[in-house]
């Protein structure tokens, strides 16, 4: 079946992309142009589509056959203009003429299934696509061009292939094997044990470049979160006043943070209140503050954090007197770039801790799996050679799951319900 849609956002803009792929692709291009496209090249052309036939638009073609297209399949794009009327307009012409609007994720999910693209490739593309900052980019353009899985799959040859020496070992006289090795094998684990722990750290970084880090303002009213949010920002984005309580609600905005994308959360002034809507707005502050990857104190906490979580201890206002933590002020901007700074490396060893949660998607997986595997290697170096074996192998077979991994029909669903029409 022959699908199509508008590639590109909605809205106005000077230019839209139609796509359309399948069997028919050739055929749509030519009875809404009136020729057959050519494979690899470049026409401006005049659609016609609507029950007369009228012009509806003059669009850049471009054709790609089968195989040689994001899809696999035969591919048409028009670039035609943009803005709300004529892409559809081109798009309905498309569905006169048999083709069929396409679902979330459709075109990759066509492109995996002809082996175009693997599923880590399929989540790199969604990740491009949402990525915030020039660093979550790159982490996908990285996924991508395939280097995570090499990297797993080199971290995993050499498990295999220590386990296979190991084991080869168990059946020989000591006396057969050459001299050293036993230290060799020991230099091997441990080598193998810092090259997981790298790899840990990649995944987890990936996983707070894809999702974003929280990083939540906290302190009593007046204390001059606001202020200092709107100073981080670069913009007045929050309402200031020398009034204590006048920020009820919480108020986020994103924020590119030494190439973290940051989720900043502005909250109510935390304090005991009469004021019912003041009081929700503490509980959401306290709520924000429990599940920030990076609390910024303007005093000291009297609130949980989460577990791992950093706190950035700040004096603020620092232009009316200086004091304990790191000065700030959102007035003369001293001490801004040593906080973004400052929650840019908490992020950093954030992204080195051990343990996480371990949700749905292969960055996470990633780093159980990766944790299992070094986990399994410390239990090597215990000297015995059996255990030894044994634990390599299982270091092998943890990160085996991650090599000839399968994936259910939820996961690909959950996948490409996350991607726009069109992509
Ligand atoms: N001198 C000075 N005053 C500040 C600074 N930051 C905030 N203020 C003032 O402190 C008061 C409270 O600020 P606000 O940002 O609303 O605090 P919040 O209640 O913690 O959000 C306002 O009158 C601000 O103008 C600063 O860096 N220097
Ligand atoms: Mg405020």
């Amino acid at each position: 079946m022959t699908i199509a849609a508008i590639a590109t956002a909605s809205g106005r803009g000077g230019v839209a992309v139609v796509r359309v792929s399948g069997p028919d692709a050739f055929l749509v291009a030519e009875r809404l142009t009136g020729t057959v496209p050519k494979p690899g090249r470049v026409s401006l052309r005049r659609l016609r589509g609507g029950e007369d036939g009228r012009v509806i638009d003059d669009a850049v073609v471009l054709a790609f056959r089968a195989p040689h297209s994001y899809t696999g399949e035969d591919v048409v794009e028009f670039q035609c203009h943009g803005g709300a009327v004529t892409p559809r307009r081109v798009l309905e012409a498309c569905f006169a003429v048999g083709a069929r609007l396409a679902r979330r994720g459709e075109f990759t999910e066509r492109a995996l299934l002809n082996g175009k693209l693997d599923i880590e490739q399929a989540e790199a593309v969604l990740d491009l696509v949402d990525a915030k900052t020039d660093r979550a980019a790159d982490m996908a353009l990285a996924g991508l061009a395939g280097q995570r899985r090499q990297a797993l799959r080199a971290l995993y040859d050499e498990a295999l292939d220590l386990s296979t020496t190991l084991e080869h070992a168990l059946d020989v006289d000591e006396g057969e094997l050459p001299s050293g090795f036993a230290d060799g094998i020991a230099r091997r684990v441990a080598a193998l044990r810092d090259r997981i722990g790298g790899e840990i750290r990649r995944a987890k970084e990936r996983q707070i470049l894809r999702d974003g880090a929280l990083v939540v303002l906290a302190g009593p009213p007046n204390a001059g979160k606001s202020s200092l949010m709107n100073a981080l920002l670069g913009e007045s984005r929050v309402l200031v006043s020398d009034t204590p309580g006048t920020t009820r609600d919480t108020i986020e905005a994103w924020l590119d943070l030494g190439g973290w994308p940051v989720r900043l959360v502005d909250t109510a002034g935390l304090r005991e209140t009469g004021d019912a809507v003041e009081a929700a707005g503490v509980r959401r502050a306290a709520d924000e503050v429990a599940r920030a990857d990076v609390v910024i104190a303007l005093a000291p906490l009297e609130v949980p954090v989460a577990p791992g979580a950093a706190v950035v201890a700040v004096h603020a206002k620092c232009d009316l007197g200086r004091g304990e933590g790191l000065n700030v002020s959102a007035k003369t901007g001293e001490g801004l770039g040593e906080l973004a700074k400052a929650v840019a490396a908490a992020l950093e060893r954030r992204a080195e801790m051990d343990g996480g949660d371990v949700g749905g998607n292969a960055a996470e997986a990633d780093v159980a799996a990766l944790t299992a595997a070094r986990q399994a290697l410390s239990e090597a170096a215990v000297g015995d050679p059996v255990l030894a074996a044994n634990a390599v192998r299982t270091a092998a077979e943890r990160l085996g799951v991650r090599m000839g991994a399968t994936y259910s029909a939820d996961l690909l669903e959950n996948l490409f319900s996350r991607f726009c029409v069109g992509k």
